[in-house]
C-alpha cells in the first residue's frame, strides 16, 4: 500500500496542469501569525473591527496602526522551505499556478530569489487579497510602493500626492469585492488544473476557499495540507496531516 504523500506526489508530478492555492498556514513557518489559530492575527482583533472598510472609515489610525505592524512584521520573516519548494516547482516544470490568499509578499519573495537572474514570472502568485506590500488610494486607487506610515495620530497617516485622501494596504477587505482580473485569472487557472494542491488554509474565506471545487468540478483531484481538518477535507482525493514546510517539499521535490 502506498502511502498518501507518495500517492500526492505521483498525481503532482503526473499532472499536466497544476493550481496550489495557499492561506495564512504555509506563512506560519515563516513566523507569521495566522488569522484564526492559536495566537493568530485575528486573536487580539475581530476581523470586522479592522479588515473591513467600515472599520477604515470610523477609525483609519487603528487600521493603520495594525497594518503598520504587520508590515514590519512580515519584513522581518522570510520564506520557508514550503514557499521554496513551490516557487522551485513552478519554474522547473512551467505547469503550475500559485494562488495564494496571502498578502505577506512571501511567495513573491521565493520566486525572485529561486529565479536568480532568470525571468520569476510563471512562479509569482496571483494575489487574490492584494499585497501588504503595496499603498492605494482610497479616493482615486492609485496604487503605490508603501510608504513608512506614521499611526499616531490621524494628521500623520499617509495621503495620496494625486488627490489628497487616506492611503489605505492595498489589501481586499471584508465585503469587498475581489479584483474581477485576478479572480479570473485564479478562476481559469483552477478549472483546467489537473490537480489543486491546497496548503494552510481554513478555507472558510470565500470566494477564494472555492477555488478548488472549480478543479473537482471539471474532473480534477485536490490534494490538501493541513495539521487540521478543513470543510475542504471531505472534497480532497487525499489530505495529509502535517505542516507546510515539512510536507510541500516532499510533494513537490526534485522530479516532480
Ligand atoms: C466578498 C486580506 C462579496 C486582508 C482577507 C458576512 C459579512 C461580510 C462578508 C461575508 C459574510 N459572510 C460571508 C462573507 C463573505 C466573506 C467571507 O468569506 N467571510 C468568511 C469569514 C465567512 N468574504 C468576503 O468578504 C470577500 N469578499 O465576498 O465580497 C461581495 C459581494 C457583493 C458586494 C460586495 C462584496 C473578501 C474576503 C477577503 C478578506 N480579506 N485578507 C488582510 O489580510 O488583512 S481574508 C484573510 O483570511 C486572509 O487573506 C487569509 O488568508 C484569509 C483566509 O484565512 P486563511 O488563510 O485560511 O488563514 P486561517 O488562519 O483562517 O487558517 C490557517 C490554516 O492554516 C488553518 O487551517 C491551520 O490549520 C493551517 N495551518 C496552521 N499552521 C500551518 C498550517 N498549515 C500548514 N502548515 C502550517 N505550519
Ligand atoms: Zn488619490
Amino acid at each position: 500500500m502506498i502511502d498518501a504523500a507518495t500517492r500526492a506526489r505521483d498525481l503532482l508530478h503526473d499532472a499536466s496542469a497544476a493550481v496550489v492555492l495557499t492561506g495564512a498556514g504555509v506563512s506560519a513557518e515563516s513566523g507569521v501569525p495566522t488569522f484564526r489559530g492559536p495566537g493568530g492575527l485575528w486573536k487580539e482583533f475581530r476581523p470586522e473591527d479592522l479588515a473591513t472598510p467600515e472599520a477604515f472609515a470610523r477609525d483609519p489610525r487603528l487600521v493603520w496602526e495594525w497594518y503598520a505592524w504587520r508590515r514590519t512584521l512580515v519584513g522581518a520573516c522570510a520564506p520557508n522551505a514550503a514557499h521554496r519548494a513551490l516557487a522551485e516547482w513552478a519554474l522547473r516544470s512551467g505547469k503550475v499556478t500559485i494562488v495564494t490568499q496571502n498578502v505577506d509578499g512571501l511567495h513573491a519573495r521565493a520566486a525572485r530569489e529561486a529565479a536568480g537572474e532568470a525571468d520569476p514570472t510563471v512562479a509569482l502568485p496571483i494575489e487574490v487579497h492584494g499585497s501588504l506590500l503595496r499603498d492605494r488610494c482610497s479616493g482615486c486607487d492609485a496604487r503605490s510602493e508603501p510608504v513608512t506610515v506614521d499611526a499616531t495620530s490621524l494628521a500623520t497617516l499617509p495621503r495620496c500626492v494625486r488627490c489628497g485622501a487616506l492611503l489605505r494596504p492595498d489589501v481586499v477587505w471584508f465585503g469587498e469585492m475581489l479584483d474581477e482580473s485576478v479572480l479570473a485569472r485564479a478562476g481559469a487557472a483552477a478549472a483546467t488544473a489537473d490537480v489543486c494542491l491546497v496548503v494552510g488554509t481554513s478555507a472558510l474565506v470565500h470566494p477564494a476557499a472555492s477555488l478548488p471545487l472549480r478543479t473537482r468540478a471539471h474532473g480534477g483531484v485536490v490534494i490538501e495540507v493541513n495539521p487540521e481538518e478543513t470543510p475542504l477535507t471531505r472534497v480532497a482525493e487525499i489530505s495529509i496531516r502535517g505542516t507546510a514546510a515539512e510536507i510541500v517539499p516532499m510533494l513537490v521535490g526534485l522530479t516532480a
